[in-house]
């Protein structure tokens, strides 16, 4: 397959090596254009992968089988409207980010929309990748034009396992989301690793049961007891992990709050509940990205 992979960070570049290794004619697209892209990567087996790979080609583009979308959040709904005139009409376009919210903003995208929630884990360590642990890939279809696109998870699957199709992707998004909105705004609270929020088991319940209302609201039918066990579950098996978010807070990046806690809060306005632990921690985010845009200017 002829795939272009927009984005280039931590994930992009482990999805490059392996469709690359997969023998996958494969480009990256980078925001600020650039012919060549490289992949610095350290595999789950402590493997080197480097290569210099061609970029921001819209004849390739053009001719693509499959846009990849590794952007953050934040960045997606601009990039892919920017793409969509030179990207084939009948090409699918995998949204794989944290948080929700970028689907109501790509509402009239031509292309087939499908969405992703990973669970690999990689991290930068100076200018490499290092694929800390390997996971599992949900991918599901978006609009009716993806919902015959099945195989598209056995090609991704063979190229970085495991990944599996579900008809209604939607479950495993909104369990992602409601993991990502406790998990990453308490560690940039406590400026800890995963493992240490075990400590703060009051905020853990009172986030996950804010979310659990609302995902009960918008149909996810799941109780308050599981979703608390769920996300203790994640805390422990990526224990040793820094959130994204606290190494976008460490980076000094904008982080991808809107589409987490504040896409929560929003479901949860839309549904007359309130929910003031996301608040507060939101709030406490917003505030922490507003006092390094101030130090820059
Ligand atoms: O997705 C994650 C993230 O850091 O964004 C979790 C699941 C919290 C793992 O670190």
């Amino acid at each position: 397959m002829k795939i272009t992979v927009l984005g280039c960070g931590a994930l992009g570049q482990i999805w490059l090596a392996a469709l690359e290794q997969q023998g996958h004619e494969v480009q990256g697209w980078l925001r600020v254009p650039q012919p060549y892209c490289s992949v610095n990567v350290i595999d789950l087996h402590g493997s080197p992968i480097n290569k210099t790979l061609i970029a921001n080609d819209p004849t390739f583009l053009a001719k693509s089988d499959l846009l990849l979308v590794t952007l953050k959040a934040w960045q997606v709904s601009e990039a892919v409207k920017n793409l969509q005139f030179i990207l084939p009409e009948n090409c699918p376009v995998l949204l794989l980010h944290n948080g929700m919210g970028t689907l109501d903003e790509l509402k009239t995208l031509r292309q087939p929309l499908l969405r992703g929630v990973t669970t690999h884990a990689a991290r930068h360590d100076g200018t490499v990748i290092v694929h800390v642990a390997s996971g599992i890939t949900h991918v599901g279809p978006i609009s009716p034009a993806a919902e015959a696109m099945s195989e598209l998870a056995e090609t991704l699957h063979a190229a970085l396992p495991d990944v599996a199709w579900h008809n209604n992707v939607a479950s495993a998004a909104w369990q992602k989301l409601a993991v990502n909105c406790v998990i990453n705004p308490l560690t940039v609270f406590y400026d800890c690793t995963n493992g240490e929020l075990v400590e703060h088991r009051e905020e853990i319940d009172a986030l996950s049961n804010e979310v659990a209302a609302v995902m009960e609201r918008e149909g996810q039918h799941i109780s308050r007891e599981w979703l608390i066990d769920y996300v203790m579950d994640v805390i422990r098996s990526t224990a040793g992990n820094t959130s994204s978010m606290l190494q976008d807070i460490r980076a000094q990046r904008r982080t991808e709050i809107d589409y987490i806690n504040g896409y929560v809060i929003r479901r949860a306005r839309a549904q007359g509940l309130v929910t003031p632990e996301n608040s507060r921690l939101f709030e406490f985010i917003k505030r922490k990205e507003q006092d390094y845009d101030r130090e820059r200017i």
